[in-house]
């Protein structure tokens, strides 16, 4: 199964195969079978399924989220067009369930097909788990998983080759060694600033994540970081003091890349056990030498459905 996703990629790379994943373009969820809900939060309103795509073999995965109101339609929702069914009244209080029309009360839905077995069990809610990876963990448990059972950077390549998402590109410096792309997250509507969230993705390859981050690489990191910040605040107004630069360890995926966000938005991918400040690991590779993230003991957090975390529990 792995080795035939990696004979496919290679064939996708030289042009021998088309991406048959691009004729999936779906119109409705009229096709979809529910299988199983993988994870659900009310706070979030997010909805995570697995399911089927009826004629098309294997796991689909859906993502749903609904949109934040926004300031610039909220006199279209709060007129005719909405419907209020009374709930109950106390003195000054009245509630009401509003049902908005539908244009106006859009959810985000992201569908991931095929879905990998990995990145099924990443998604479904689990306790999460602290590993201290020594740089002999790294060497004997992370990096055979990286090379053999992390997820395909397709995705990546196709926007570094301009094969995919090209005209949502932000900003791009095309220099092989401190260059990028600067583009919106799969998870930011592009609409609601309070949720901004953008991705880096650097294009010179062979850095997998940060643990391979040397001193060579500060020029890189402080050209995305700084160019990255100026692009968005020419093209979205957010100033640079609120947009905050981090990079995941461990990532999804080993190609290294940085992420934007607004700094009222705290999303769990920024959380302790996951997120590193890029002007901290600038800091640290300037003041502690060339081979600080080759040396240290790096602490993360993994979910026990996780791969990883199963190869180390193993050792
Ligand atoms: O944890 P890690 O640092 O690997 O995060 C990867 C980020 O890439 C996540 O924030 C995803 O939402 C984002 N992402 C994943 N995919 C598959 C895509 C994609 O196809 N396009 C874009 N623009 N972002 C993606």
């Amino acid at each position: 199964m792995e080795e035939e996703r990696r004979a496919k990629e290679a064939k996708l790379a030289d042009g021998e195969l088309e991406e048959d994943q691009d004729q999936l373009q779906l119109l409705s969820f009229n096709d979809f079978r529910v299988e199983r809900t993988l994870k659900e939060n009310a706070q979030h309103k997010t909805i995570f399924v697995q399911g089927n795509i009826s004629g098309r073999p294997g796991p689909a995965v859906v993502i749903l989220e609904k949109r934040p109101f926004s300031a610039e339609t909220i006199q279209e929702v709060l007129s005719e067009s909405t419907d209020l069914r009374f709930l109950m009244h106390n003195d000054i209080y009245r509630q009401y369930e509003a049902r908005i029309e539908s244009k106006l009360n859009a959810a985000q839905a992201t569908v991931i097909y095929p879905a990998t077995d990995e990145l099924i069990a990443k998604l479904k809610s689990q306790e999460k788990h602290f590993v201290r990876e020594t740089p002999n963990d790294y060497e004997t448990i992370t990096k055979p998983y990286i090379e053999k059972e992390s997820q395909s950077l397709q995705w990546i390549y196709n926007i570094l080759d301009h094969k995919a998402e090209q005209e949502r590109i932000v900003y791009e410096d095309p220099d092989p060694n401190v260059g990028f792309v600067l583009l919106p997250d799969l998870k930011w509507d592009q609409e609601h600033m309070e949720n901004l969230y953008l991705l880096g993705v650097c294009h010179a390859r062979g850095i997998a994540s940060l643990r391979d981050l040397r001193l060579e690489h500060v020029p890189l990191l402080k050209n995305m970081m700084q160019q990255g910040r100026e692009a968005i605040f020419n093209r979205y107004g957010i100033p640079l003091s609120q947009i905050k630069t981090y990079v995941h360890y461990q990532p999804t995926y080993y190609h290294f890349h940085m992420h934007y966000l607004h700094t009222s938005f705290e999303h769990p991918g920024g959380l302790v056990g996951k997120a590193h400040l890029v002007e901290d690991i600038i800091d640290n590779l300037e003041k502690f030498g060339t081979t600080y993230y080759k040396e240290r003991t790096l602490t993360f957090a993994l979910r026990d459905t996780e791969t990883l975390w199963k190869r180390f529990q193993k050792n």
